[in-house]
């Protein structure tokens, strides 16, 4: 059953206050029957509160790219977030950890939109949003789930934005994504935490190739409405599962052939104090 407009804006408030007061709050799931639709309107609802603060989309996301993943949530479709002009850091730069609740940290490629995308306004959306990319670069995105213990159902996780929290994206290299046969698959990924190793993988863990998401994010930027400003962030999903940041580290991922990006923590998270 679809819940109420009142409903649905109600835990957008609930959300937002989470991560804007760093506390996690009780799963939805627990006491609410949200279909996939009503927590994807929740998460929209949630995007209203932060443009009415300022805080302008910059991008979105995708999560459960990876098979093991999808398979540990019981599901066979990705996710799809929304990204925030003040969840971007800069590689090199710090990161307050006084902004998070319990965070953690994965390593990701990102395509970065040479041109607005409007995939509802296109003819043909995956070929568009293909041609609309401009550069690639390796990424790291910070999650914090909003609900205790990081434990949530499907409708739960969509509702919070898919646990997106933060990301960093390192120099950009020019990508033609319409040229035949382009591929960013089997590229060895590695997270480091002050230079030692906390988990390895391969960009082959992002869907197969991290260009397959780019389909995902035209049919779920369609499916939701989302028009992306040129500019735009697009990440592809994780090359390893994710692992806890705590404050006063550095944190940097590289995938083979893009580079690497980094930032250093400071402070310490809710859930660290
Ligand atoms: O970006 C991601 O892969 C995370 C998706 C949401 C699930 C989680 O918080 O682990
Ligand atoms: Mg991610």
């Amino acid at each position: 059953m679809t819940e109420t407009t009142s409903l649905l804006s109600q835990y957008a408030t609930a959300l937002d206050e989470a991560v804007t007061s760093r506390r996690a709050i009780g799963q939805l799931s627990r006491s609410a029957s949200l279909t996939l639709d009503d927590a994807y309107r929740v998460q929209a609802l949630g995007s209203e509160l932060r443009a009415a603060r300022g805080d302008g989309l910059v991008g979105v996301k995708l999560g459960f790219t990876s098979k093991a993943k999808a398979s540990q949530m019981g599901v066979s479709d990705v996710i799809f977030g929304r990204l925030y002009a003040k969840g971007e850091y800069p590689d090199g730069g710090s990161v307050a950890m006084e902004d998070f609740i319990h965070p953690r940290v994965e390593p990701e490629v990102a395509f970065r939109l040479g041109a607005r995308f409007d995939a509802r306004a296109a003819a043909d959306p995956e070929a568009e949003l293909r041609a609309a990319i401009d550069a690639v670069a390796p990424g790291l995105e910070i999650i914090d789930s909003r609900y205790a213990n990081f434990r949530f159902s499907l409708t739960d996780v969509v509702a919070d934005n898919t646990s997106a929290a933060g990301f960093v994206t390192g120099a950009w290299q020019p990508a033609d994504l319409t040229a035949p046969d382009v591929r960013f698959d089997d590229r060895p990924v590695t997270l480091e935490i002050d230079g030692v190793a906390a988990a390895t993988g391969s960009t082959s863990d992002i869907l197969g190739d991290p260009v397959l998401a780019l389909p995902a994010i035209a049919r779920m930027a369609a499916a939701r409405g989302v028009v992306l400003p040129a500019g735009s962030v697009l990440l592809a999903g994780a090359a390893t599962a994710a692992v806890a940041l705590p404050g006063g580290v550095t944190v940097s991922a590289a995938v083979q052939g893009l580079g690497s990006v980094s930032v250093t923590t400071t402070g310490t998270s809710t859930e660290e104090r």
